[in-house]
């Protein structure tokens, strides 16, 4: 039995992968963060409203009316082991940012500010809106993000900046590294740890608008996929309600929270009439539906009546530029607008997904219901599932930060994971790959595909489904899977080779979108962020449960971790 290089190998460096490093570093591991990317240009640095937690200091909060409204937003099928966990660990996860430097807006008595966000409430739904959100002005991503990294840098964590994960390194269920190409030398090499934590975000870019970063490509399911590990709950996919329209650029909720209206072509704000009681501030798959619908049924705005109208006009230039500055630079930039007097083009834009690399509440990853040693999945990458069927606003902050601390201890409590490397294996995965990279002669345009496969998403398993389209939408992606064994690139050198990113980013994004349509057809019914027309209702009796989608696209039911007392409140 041999140690293997490192005691954590960290794939991804965004806010999960950071924190993550910097407890595994504080407990006296080595570790080192793998990444496609820098660091700072993860996509985490994007999430602008907040992080939620149950400090009360606006008024009386509590962890469990958090974690109330967490399984409610999740429609039943969020794991409550997870739920109670990241709820319960919030206020000390704050104390520590704060500590490592972030600064969160203030009250004038000191305390952290918090703001309002849809479907936060007090007292189990029955009391008042809960005001929760702690903010960096809508900042929040990119202040905890610079904070984060100085402190992994502080500590020693290893970064490999700019070196793309292939696949995993796995023996008899024992995962003992990763194949990976250092982009900017042109080699392939395999980097080896006695744990791998898989924290490579979501996979919201196989949308045509969405807003997230290009770079999120779903790369931890193309990994997972290539080991034949199931993926689970990928057909809860969330819209954000309000992205500028066709860009995708993110507005954030707390737009919304400042008191900006919905309003149609009519002028009539509809969410009145949607959710006469929370309007704009309902959960967000109810608020992205009204949207859509309104525009379905054609009174959305402009000449193709594509968006409806956000309304922040009742707040100054001033107000806008010192709270909401990513709003007003956004609105300049993109629209040429200032937010103050002229209200903002929106639309919903793929945002967030629910669904990913199943794990135990350990964060272990799980194949065939038994776990890879050694290999755990935390953030937007896994299911853990602490999100069920839609993801409460501001608690992706939340899970990244409480399982990246859930991941150390989980390592800490496993027996060591020391095995020899079986570098046969290694040395056919390489070949395997050298054999992609290099100059290929073949007729397809990768960007073309991309794109083809992103609008074939948007059009048919976008916020409404039916079986038609599914099918249809299964039919196209399969033809493109098809057409990219004919790949085109046309540079021949491994460093920098932008084709050949794209082509393992498309190699990645495939088995999300497949699995993403196969769970969609198999839930015959709508819940959360899942809307079938021909299935409007939810049906508990047969789908209150995880959908897993295998290699081969069979769907099978996994069941969902329930613990009292906490149960699904069924109210829309
Ligand atoms: O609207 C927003 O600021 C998004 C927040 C989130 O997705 O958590």
């Amino acid at each position: 039995m041999q140690k293997k290089k490192y005691d954590v190998l960290i794939i991804g460096s965004g806010g999960a992968g950071l924190s993550s490093a910097i407890t595994a570093a504080q407990n006296n591991m080595s570790v080192a963060v793998i990444s496609k990317v820098h660091p700072l240009k993860s996509h985490t640095v994007a999430a602008q409203g907040g992080i939620n937690a149950s400090l009360g200091n606006i008024s009386s909060d509590d962890w469990r009316w958090h974690a109330h409204d967490t399984i409610k937003a999740g429609r039943g099928i969020a794991d409550e082991d997870s739920v109670r966990y990241m709820c319960q660990s919030a206020p000390n996860i704050i104390k520590k940012l704060e500590k490592i430097g972030v600064e969160f807006d203030k009250l004038e008595n000191g305390k952290i500010n918090q703001k309002i966000y849809g479907g936060q409430s007090t007292n189990f739904g029955d009391g008042d809106l809960a005001h929760r959100a702690c903010f960096s002005k809508d900042r929040t991503g990119y202040n905890i993000m610079h904070k984060l990294y100085k402190k992994a840098m502080s500590l020693g964590v290893k970064f490999y900046n700019y070196y793309f994960a292939l696949d995993l390194l796995i023996e008899n269920e024992n995962c003992y590294g990763t194949l990976c190409w250092d982009i900017d030398k042109g080699k392939i090499l395999p980097i080896f740890a006695n744990n791998i934590i898989i924290a490579t975000g979501g996979y919201s870019q196989i949308y045509a608008t969405a807003t997230s970063a290009a770079t999120c490509t779903g790369d931890g399911n193309g990994l997972a996929n290539r080991a034949g590990i199931s993926l689970q709950d990928m057909e809860f996919v969330q819209f954000h309600p309000t992205a500028i329209s066709r860009i995708g650029v993110l507005i954030t909720e707390a737009a919304r929270s400042a008191g900006a209206k919905l309003l149609n072509r009519d002028g009539d704000q509809f969410m009145l009439s949607y959710s006469p009681q929370f309007k704009e501030l309902a959960t967000r798959d109810v608020v992205a539906r009204a949207i859509a619908t309104e525009i379905m049924m054609g009174r959305g705005c402009g000449d193709n009546k594509e968006y409806v109208l956000l309304d922040l006009t009742h707040l100054s230039a001033k107000y806008i530029q010192d709270h909401l500055p990513t709003i007003f630079e956004n609105c300049q930039s993109f629209l040429k607008i200032d937010p103050s007097n002229k209200m903002i083009p929106i639309a919903p834009a793929a945002h967030y997904t629910m669904g990913g690399i199943p794990t135990n509440f350990n964060c272990q990853v799980v194949k065939n219901s038994k776990i890879i040693k050694g290999l755990y999945a935390i953030g937007e990458a896994a299911c853990t599932s602490v999100h069920g069927a839609g993801r409460l606003g501001c608690n992706s902050l939340l899970d990244i930060l409480s399982f990246s601390e859930k991941v150390i201890e989980s390592i800490q409590k496993s027996s060591p994971n020391y095995m020899e490397f079986n570098l046969a294996g290694v040395e056919k995965l390489l070949n395997r790959w050298q054999g992609v990279f290099g100059k290929h002669d073949g007729s397809i345009d990768l960007l073309k595909l991309k794109s083809n496969l992103q609008t074939i998403m948007s059009q048919n398993v976008g916020i409404f489904r039916s079986e038609k389209q599914l099918l249809k939408a299964f039919e196209l992606v399969s033809d493109i899977e098809k057409s990219l064994k004919k790949y085109k690139v046309t540079d021949s050198a491994l460093e920098w080779n932008i084709e050949l990113q794209n082509y393992i980013e498309l190699c990645n994004m495939l088995p999300s979108a497949k699995a993403t349509i196969s769970a969609a057809l198999w839930r015959k019914e709508s819940r959360g962020a899942h809307w079938r027309f021909d299935y409007p209702l939810s049906n508990d009796s047969d789908f209150l449960c995880h959908s897993l989608c295998s290699t081969n696209h069979t769907v099978n039911k996994n069941d969902v971790r329930k613990i009292s007392p906490f149960h699904c409140d069924k109210k829309a």
